[in-house]
């Protein structure tokens, strides 16, 4: 499981505004108008206790504060809690905190104390970016290609097929890329074929690992949604084929959580 470093949530805030412009920019909606529409949800004046936690890889520099940035970006009032783990819990439970948001080193969750509704950052992630892909203005077809299917790409990868669009896929895993294109019904493509001449205009990417998208498949104007840490997709093929790129550390993620579990 790739952990997230304190050099990923440098200048947090630029980064989600940076963001914020991209998914405007391919969508018409900002980060908030998709997941208020998406959800069918909206900010009340929920309190979001944060919990740092210590265990396994431990405490991350700049994750709780990263998190107490987001979740002012976002329109929620937000604390972290001094102590951590289970003291910590207490805290924030005892300081009025409606919404735990906490991590250890595999689960990212937060939890609605009043309603009982919980997210994982995996799939809320996916979705959210798979979501923002198929609500390309400029795309032309209702063909996607989805690459990666692990615990963020395969929900995103899910969400596609469920709203009805042609769902091309790829992953290095053989095994993994046979049982999720039958499972989803999607049509596996084969990235390491250079003999493959179709050009997508939307890309999902969930992945661990830098330049998976090579260049014979990208069409001009393109968008890559992609969670994915490293980028997808090199500077100069960002450059050479204008792409348009949806890529941000945690934020669109966590208000994807947020706005799930209102
Ligand atoms: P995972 O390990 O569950 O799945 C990754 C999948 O990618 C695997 O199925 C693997 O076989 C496949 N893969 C690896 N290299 C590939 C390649 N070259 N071509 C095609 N497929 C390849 O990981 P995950 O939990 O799904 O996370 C995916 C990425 O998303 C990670 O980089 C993670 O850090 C990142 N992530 C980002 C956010 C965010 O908010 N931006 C949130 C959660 C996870
Ligand atoms: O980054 C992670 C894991 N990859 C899980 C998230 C799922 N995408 N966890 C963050 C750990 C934070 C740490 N325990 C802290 O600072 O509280």
């Amino acid at each position: 499981m790739a952990l997230l470093t304190p050099e990923d949530l440098e200048n947090i805030n630029s980064q989600l505004q940076e963001a914020d412009f991209s998914v405007r920019k391919v969508t018409g909606l900002d980060i908030k108008g998709i997941c208020k529409d998406f959800y069918g949800t909206t900010p009340g004046c929920e309190k979001v206790g944060i919990v740092p936690v210590t265990s396994g890889n431990g405490i991350i520099g700049t994750f709780s504060e990263s998190l107490h940035a987001i979740a002012g970006y976002f329109g929620f009032d937000s604390f972290v809690t001094d102590m951590p783990d289970v003291s910590g819990y207490y805290e924030a439970v005892r300081n009025g905190a409606e919404i735990i948001l906490m991590a250890d080193d595999n689960t990212f969750l937060a939890h609605n104390l009043k309603n009982g509704k919980i997210a994982n950052n995996q799939p809320c992630t996916g979705i959210i970016y798979a979501e923002i892909a198929s609500r390309y203005l400029k795309a032309d077809s209702r063909d996607v290609l989805a690459v990666g299917f692990g615990k963020v790409g395969f929900p995103g990868a899910a969400h596609l097929v469920h709203k009805g669009f042609r769902v091309y896929g790829y992953d290095a895993d053989k095994d993994l890329l046979e049982k999720t294109t039958s499972r989803l019904g999607i049509t596996p493509f084969d990235l390491s074929n250079p003999d493959n001449s179709k050009k997508f205009s939307i890309i999902f990417e969930a992945t661990p690992c830098a330049d998976t998208i090579p260049e014979s498949i990208i069409s001009e104007n393109c968008v890559i949604s992609t969670p994915g840490i490293p980028c997808a997709i090199s500077e100069e093929l960002q450059k050479k084929y204008r792409v348009e790129l949806i890529m941000e550390p945690l934020g669109i993620g966590t208000a994807s959580m947020l706005y799930s579990v209102l």
